[in-house]
């Protein structure tokens, strides 16, 4: 606001508005393939999403048996966090498992 000549458009320089209602939702899903153990998907599911024994296998087997199923649903820096620590775990133990995002 230094310049005087520039002093009326900056008073009136709309800002934007602050982030109002909820943050839009981004559902974690993972593929299946026909090399992953079926034990590592249960320990990635356990360790990375927060789920017991059997929420972890009956999310296993449905990706086995139906090609895909949603691990978790998070706002967009959790989600995309998730989709990273998975597919980092999966290519450290040279698994060719997939994970991916997508809009809830
Ligand atoms: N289909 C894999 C197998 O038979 C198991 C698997 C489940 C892989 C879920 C990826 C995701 N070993």
């Amino acid at each position: 606001n230094a310049a005087p000549e520039m002093a009326e458009e900056n008073a009136t320089l709309a800002r934007p508005r602050l982030r109002t209602g909820h943050p839009s939702m981004y559902k974690v899903i993972m593929l299946n393939d026909d090399y992953t153990p079926m034990d590592f998907v249960v320990d990635v599911l356990r360790r990375y999403f927060g789920k017991n024994a059997a929420a972890a296998n009956a999310i296993m087997l449905e990706i086995h048996n139906r090609g895909s199923s949603v691990c978790g649903i998070y706002t967009y820096e959790v989600a995309e966090t998730k989709v990273t620590q998975v597919m980092d775990e999966a290519r450290r133990n040279q698994h060719p498992l997939q994970c991916t995002l997508e809009k809830a």
